[in-house]
């Protein structure tokens, strides 16, 4: 049967990512505790260039998506280099917004306070690398209403396309839809799950069939419909 039309940036992205080692595959346990045969660390972009190629694979994902935002939020503490180098590409693209970001422990002296940058004000656009559970978007939107500020919108690097969880259980839709649909936030993602497996596809290699049945069988288990 034909292959489903590919998407070229989130093709590009996902050869980046394994090139980077940022995309691995083997066993992998994840936070809601399921066992993965791919992961995803955006720790790895671990240089100048590989954070800086990041940023123009973000900032072409936000633009192209017509998402508006007034100001950019990277949560705390994965998010933080996320959102300042988004910041610094789009700023460089002459869409220069500003940027904030957020503590983890609050401050009991000089400036106080958990927030850090631009005061959190308008559609606050949250930079993250996956959601999976939707633990970290729930955070990042408590804290933005905080400050009287309108969670916006959402960025990530990988949507992994698999269900959220409510109370430890597995439910039918995925932390993006949950977030997209439930609290009405935009989401746009530079790659998800169902590139990912393109991806596996077109290579021929053998140890990359492997992976692509470990990958199929996984999304059988957990991944939800879109
Ligand atoms: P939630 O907060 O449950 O949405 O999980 C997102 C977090 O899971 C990410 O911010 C990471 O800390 C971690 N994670 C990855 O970084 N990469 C993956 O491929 C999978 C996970 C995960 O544990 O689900």
């Amino acid at each position: 049967f034909p292959m489903a039309v590919q998407d070229p940036l989130a093709q590009e992205f996902v050869q980046f990512a394994v090139e980077c080692g940022v995309l691995r595959f083997g066993e992998f346990k994840t936070k809601a505790g399921r066992m993965s045969p791919y992961f995803f660390n955006a720790g790895l972009f671990d240089d100048g260039a590989k954070l800086g190629r990041l940023a123009e694979f973000y900032a072409q994902r936000l633009l192209d998506s017509g998402i508006e935002f007034d100001m950019v939020f990277g949560p705390a503490y994965k998010g933080i280099p996320l959102g300042a180098a988004l910041a610094v590409e789009l700023a460089r693209r002459g869409r220069n917004v500003p940027f904030a970001y957020n503590r983890k422990e609050a401050k009991d002296h000089g400036e106080g306070g958990t927030l850090v940058g631009a005061p959190l004000k308008g559609r606050v656009l949250v930079v993250d690398d996956v959601m999976s559970a939707g633990t970290a978007a729930k955070e990042s939107i408590r804290i933005i209403q905080a400050a009287g500020a309108t969670p916006h919108a959402v960025c990530l690097a990988l949507d992994r396309q698999e269900m959220a969880t409510e109370d430890g259980k597995d439910v039918a839709y995925s932390a993006v839809q949950y977030v997209r649909n439930k609290l009405g936030l935009q989401v746009c993602a530079i790659a998800k799950l169902s590139d990912l497996m393109q991806y596996l596809e077109k290579r021929s290699d053998t140890g990359t069939a492997a992976y692509h049945q470990q990958v199929q069988a996984y999304r059988a288990r957990y991944g939800v419909d879109e």
